[in-house]
This record gives structure tokens, C-alpha cells and sequence, in this order.
């Protein structure tokens, strides 16, 4: 299914690209092919390139086309998780590969390299990416790619993906970079001159909490392909269901998008002078230390805000305990507010040495500011902090 919106903007493409009215019936909204298997005409003959669900469905290439036509990418290759796409976007890299991560990713992404993907034949070395050199001195023979989440999870670090792109490049090295924070709204590696991008779209994608589900995009055919092929032979595809939903959320990620970022600001402005609160991280803050590259590689800050309270997890607990508004819950991304603590939850299966290294502190809560109605927001988190 061919978009005709290709040159239109952001806002367009989100309700158009990938679908256009029923051909049959006129159906305005992409049906749900909730099928496993499609009848063929004869032996090896397929109808639209249809055979059975696992290597492609009508609802699922709608929804390819239309994150592929958002990110700015020629191929998206969705599949049942964030980790599952991550875990394709790696494999795709080879046998034997090198990856040089930013140290600060999120938890599972993290347990993945190095307890899952590191027990074969690859190897991961983590590094603090908010220097663009600091991996130049990890590269070796095998290295194969760069692993980015910018913002990371859950400390808000950034990484400058133009400067690192072209360094890595130098090198023969591909960058890949995981934009679920800042959705395709807000950031588009591949324009800044990334290789590969990963979603996990459980989170503002979906945009609902109710869904799971991972994308890979890239406009590089050879990787693409091998992405597609580990899709249909691992068989770590979304259903239908998902895909549909998924679809239907991206019609308003923009809209979604400019509101959780504007409740997010006011949130991050309102902890940052409250006494109870030792620290904010929130990359539209001018006291963010990177602020300046914030400006110039996003086009909005998000929706995530970090913050260290007063007292430790003393202090921490208490506030979980007495938010009403924010829901104690582990992801992000969703119209609903959330609150985490990401030592106890997101990011309990990083060692405690590293998770003291990267800063993440047992004061440290990390807030999935929704999109319900900011003073609202701001109240709740105000009696929560109060003394
Ligand atoms: O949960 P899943 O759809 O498999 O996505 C994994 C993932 C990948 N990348 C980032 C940046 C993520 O934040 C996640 C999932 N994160 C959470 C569940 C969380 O609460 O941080």
C-alpha cells in the first residue's frame, strides 16, 4: 500500500501514509486482518504478496509504511517488543559483531546486550556517549556499530548523533539509535545522519498503555533486508490487533506529542524550585548540561522528566506513596501520567555499582508527565512533595 502524501508534513503523513480508503468497500480506517493465513490462487501464488501472517498482513504493512513515512525512513520492520526490534537491529549486524553502547540505556536493553546477546559470539562495550570521541578508543577490529539512546533512560543524557554519525562513519562503523523518548515527532536520526533507528512503540507511538511492540527503521536496503529476513525466520512479530491499534495512535502523535511536552516543561519548571528536590533533568531546561545540543538536534524536549529528591528512598517512597494522579508503573509515553522508581523497577537488573556510576540514584524518580491537565499534574506532584 503506497503513500501519495510522501512530500507532506509531519501531521499529514500520520493520518494518510500507509493507508487510503478501502479499495473494495471504501472503508476509511485500515481494516484489522485479524487472520493467520491467507488463501492462495494456486501453489506459490500469492494475492498482494500475502501468504501468512509471519511474513507479512495487510494491517501490519499499513502500519510499516506509516512509522517508515514518520521517521523518514524507507523500510520499518515491526515486531512483537521494543527488545525484540532491538534485538533484530543487532543480529542484522552479523556473527561475531562488536557494539559500543551508551553506558545509560534502558534496563532491559542493557540485560539484553549483556546477558543474552553476549553469550553468543557478540560483544558490547559501554561507554558515556555525551562526548563524541569517548568510543574512538573502544573501536576494534570486529566493531560494527554504535548503540545510541538519546535521550538516555532514565538520566536524560544526551548524545550528539550528527557529531557521532560522522566519526563513526570514519570508522566503517553504522549508528543506531533508539528515538522511543523523543518519538518521530521530535527527533529524526536518520536526517542527522544515523543508519538505523529503533522504537520500542509500547510506548508514545501506541501512546495508550495498551499495547507492545518494536519497529526498526532504515533506509539502507542490504541492513533492511536482513532485518526482514530475521523478522519472518525469528517470527518476533506484532498481531494484528496491536497493529491496528498502533495505527490508529499515530494519527495523533503529534498532537499528543506538543501536549506532553508542553505538561512536561511547566512539571520540570515547577520540581526545579521546589525545596524538596535536589536535582531535575529535563533537556528543555536552560540547566540541562547539554541544553544547547537539545536545541539544535530535537524539535521538542519530550515528555520525560528525571528528578532526585530530598532524603533518598526514604524520601522517594513517600512521595510513590501519596501521588494520585501519577500512576506508580513501570514504561512511558502513554496520554496517562506515570511515576517510577528505576533503581527499584525499570532498571533493577543493572548491577547496583553500575547504576551508582551512571548516577542513578535511590532518590531518583523518573516521571512520564501525560497529557491530562497540567495544573492537575502539578498539585498531585505538590502535595506529594510537601513536607
Ligand atoms: O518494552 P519494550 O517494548 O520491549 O521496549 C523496550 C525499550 C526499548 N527502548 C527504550 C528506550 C525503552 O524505554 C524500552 C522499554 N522501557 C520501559 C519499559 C521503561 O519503563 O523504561
Amino acid at each position: 500500500m503506497k503513500s501519495k502524501t510522501g512530500e507532506h508534513r509531519f501531521e499529514t503523513r500520520a493520518i494518510h501514509a500507509g493507508q487510503r480508503p478501502d479499495p473494495t468497500n471504501g472503508a476509511v480506517v485500515v481494516p484489522l486482518y485479524q487472520t493467520s493465513t491467507f488463501a492462495q490462487p494456486a501453489p506459490g501464488v500469492m494475492r498482494d504478496g500475502y501468504d501468512y501472517s509471519r511474513a507479512d498482513n495487510p494491517t501490519r504493512r499499513a502500519l510499516e509504511h506509516n512509522l517508515a513515512s514518520l521517521e523518514g525512513a524507507t523500510h520499518g520492520i515491526c515486531f512483537g517488543s521494543g527488545c525484540a526490534a532491538t534485538s533484530a537491529a543487532v543480529q542484522a549486524l552479523g556473527a561475531g559483531a562488536h557494539v559500543i553502547s551508551f553506558d545509560d540505556v534502558y534496563g532491559g536493553t542493557r540485560r539484553l546486550f549483556s546477558r543474552v546477546m553476549a553469550h553468543d559470539d557478540r560483544s558490547f562495550t559501554f561507554c558515556d556517549l555525551v562526548d563524541p570521541d569517548a568510543f574512538l578508543e573502544h573501536v576494534r577490529p570486529e566493531t560494527k556499530a554504535l548503540w545510541i539512546e538519546t535521550p538516555t533512560n532514565p538520566t536524560l543524557k544526551l548524545a550528539d548523533i550528527a557529531a557521532i554519525s560522522a566519526r563513526a562513519h570514519e570508522k566503517g562503523l553504522r549508528v543506531i539509535v533508539d528515538n522511543t523518548f523523543m518519538s518521530p515527532y521530535f527527533q529524526n536520526p536518520l536526517a542527522l545522519g544515523a543508519d538505523a533507528v529503533v522504537h520500542s512503540c509500547t510506548k508514545y507511538i501506541g501512546g495508550h498503555s495498551d499495547l507492545v511492540m518494536g519497529v526498526v527503521m532504515t533506509s539502507d536496503d542490504a541492513y533492511a533486508e536482513k532485518v526482514r529476513f530475521l523478522q519472518l525466520s525469528v517470527g518476533a512479530v506484532p498481531g494484528p490487533m496491536d497493529c491496528w491499534l498502533a495505527l490508529r495512535s499515530t494519527k495523533t502523535l503529534a498532537v499528543r506529542m506538543e501536549r506532553h511536552a508542553a505538561n512536561a516543561a511547566a512539571v520540570a519548571e515547577f520540581l526545579e524550585g521546589h525545596p524538596a528536590v535536589k536535582a531535575v533533568a529535563y533537556p528543555g531546561l536552560p540547566s540541562h548540561p547539554q541544553y544547547a545540543l537539545a536545541q539544535r538536534q530535537m524539535s521538542g524536549f519530550g515528555g520525560m522528566i528525571t528528578l532526585v529528591v530530598d532524603g533518598g528512598l526514604e524520601a522517594a517512597r513517600r512521595v510513590l506513596d501519596r501521588v494520585q494522579i501519577f500512576t506508580l508503573a513501570e514504561s512511558l509515553g502513554g496520554v496517562e501520567s506515570l511515576i517510577e522508581h528505576p533503581g527499584l523497577m525499570t532498571h533493577a537488573s543493572v548491577p547496583p555499582e553500575v547504576r551508582a556510576e551512571l548516577g542513578i540514584d535511590d532518590g531518583l524518580l523518573r516521571l512520564s508527565v501525560g497529557i491530562e491537565h497540567v495544573d492537575d499534574l502539578i498539585a498531585d506532584l505538590k502535595q506529594a512533595l510537601a513536607g
